[in-house]
């Protein structure tokens, strides 16, 4: 006879797409769920200009923190400087936050003004 230290993985139930219910009258009557479930809200990360961050600054934090290459951030930095502002990066809400917070800890940090929100796209 064989032993087994651990009992082998039981599969998971799976997830009934109509629910039964039980009628007035007695019967089982299944239902077809309408109801689809939707994806996350999204967050767009824009990063606002200004007349005093340098531009080798903005370039820098957009490389670090949303992940461009360089020529990539060079072009956003530009777009933001000619009109106001830019898309960053779209995130989940939590990650959108973190970025948002990381750029306005890494301006403060370098003493300069540069603004950063995040607003769900949509
Ligand atoms: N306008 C700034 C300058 O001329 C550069 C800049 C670009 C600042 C983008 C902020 O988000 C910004 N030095």
């Amino acid at each position: 006879m064989k032993f087994m230290a651990t009992k082998p993985p039981t599969p998971a139930p799976a997830v009934p797409t109509t629910q039964p219910r039980v009628d007035d009258g007695g019967s089982v009557v299944l239902e077809r769920r309408t109801e689809k479930t939707k994806p996350p809200q999204m967050y767009q990360v824009l990063m606002l200009n200004d007349d005093y961050t340098p531009m080798e600054f903005v370039v820098v934090v957009i490389q670090e923190f949303f992940s461009k290459d360089r020529e990539t951030a060079t072009q956003i930095m530009l777009k933001i400087h000619l009109d106001g502002k830019a898309v960053c990066g779209i995130y989940s809400r939590d990650v959108a936050a973190t970025k948002v917070d990381q750029v306005q800890e890494a301006a403060k940090q370098a003493g300069h003004p540069l603004q950063c929100v995040s607003e769900p796209i949509e």
